[in-house]
């Protein structure tokens, strides 16, 4: 790892713990996905974990996030239920949004998880309204909002960050860089990479961490976190990373002639998944993976055993009770 962020064991463990259950339930998603027992397109974050660990590391279980369609990652890191994204995965009834959404819409409210939308940019104005309300109840709790480097092209992101910076919401803006809006890179959509020197200008105060270094990322978040609840308004970190597979599905597209293997090269050699593993002891690693193996295992079978959704169902959730 390229950091030098000094980290206590237990962290260390937990934040490992975090990676590996979002690497390896991808990956199951990735394996089971050609049976077609998932029933929606899946957005793997597979190699931009350590920007959803780092940064719900340091939120309280009281505090809200909000993500996108690719949102696997920060649903699990900040404590989503696996069994039920799982299941909403396989379309059952079960699920966490009882079948009806799939992967793109997940929703935990238990854990705080907002629900995701496969509307580039629109969960950005509802974390802000959340956390308009969080700031009102005055009990410190703030809210994240999780982006692509492509959402900050929606006017709507713009509209946001200056009703945030005017009224001073307790919110954190995390844009997830992985230099790629499906198919087209940053330098062919922005006309500068000055995204931080962008958002500065609403009065917000913006970091750009030029990798993804999961304890920078961590640290990172930890100083705007900590600023937020003391009453400085909105924080902007800007984390570069990269996506490993193809935008939508399970698989790789090296060969559709928009980036290279050698780039992806560049990522792989600095994973945080093998990195944290590498800097625990052996049985203690261990331990954790065969967890992680066990809790996958279960959230995939109680998939498949759960019940389809009653047709009746199909009228619920329509409109609020
Ligand atoms: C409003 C809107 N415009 C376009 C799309 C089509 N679309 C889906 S994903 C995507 C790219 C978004 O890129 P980014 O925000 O960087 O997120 P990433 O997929 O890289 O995580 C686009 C343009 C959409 N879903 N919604």
């Amino acid at each position: 790892m390229s950091g030098n962020v000094p980290v206590d064991p237990e962290t260390l463990a937990r934040v490992y713990r975090s990676l590996r259950l979002i690497r390896r339930t991808e990956e199951e998603i990735a394996r089971i996905y050609p049976s077609d027992k998932i029933k929606s397109p899946v957005h793997l974050s597979i190699g931009q974990e350590s920007v959803s660990v780092g940064v719900c590391d340091v939120l309280d279980a009281d505090d809200v996030i909000s993500a996108t369609y690719r949102g696997h990652a920060a649903y699990l890191a900040k404590g989503g239920d696996l069994n039920r994204m799982m299941a909403e995965l396989y379309g059952k009834g079960t699920g966490c949004a009882a079948g009806k959404a799939g992967s793109m819409h997940l929703i935990d409210m238990g854990a705080n998880v907002l629900g995701m939308s496969a509307v580039v940019g629109t969960t950005i104005p509802v974390a802000a309204g959340y956390a308009f309300a969080l700031g009102r109840e005055g009990k410190g709790r703030i809210a994240a909002s999780f982006f692509g480097d492509g959402a900050t092209e929606e006017g709507v992101f713009s509209e946001t960050l200056n009703f945030a910076s005017l009224h001073k919401l307790p919110i954190l803006f995390v844009c997830e860089n992985n230099g790629f809006a499906i198919h087209s890179p940053t330098s062919n959509r922005w006309a500068t990479e000055r995204l931080c020197e962008r958002v500065r200008t609403y009065g917000i105060e913006a970091k750009e961490l030029p990798d993804d270094d999961v304890f920078a990322i961590r640290e990172a978040a930890g100083h705007a976190a900590q600023a937020i609840r003391g009453g400085s308004g909105p924080q902007f970190i800007e984390c570069k990373t990269y996506r490993w597979r193809e935008h939508v599905g399970p698989g790789e597209d090296y060969d559709d002639g928009y980036r290279t293997r050698d780039e992806l090269e560049a990522w792989q050699a600095r994973d945080q998944v093998a990195a944290t593993g590498a800097m625990l002891d052996l049985a203690e690693r261990q331990a954790i993976d065969d967890e992680v193996e066990g809790l996958i295992a279960e959230a995939v079978d109680f998939a498949e055993q759960s019940p389809w959704p009653e047709p009746e169902e199909l009228y619920s959730h329509v409109f609020a009770d």
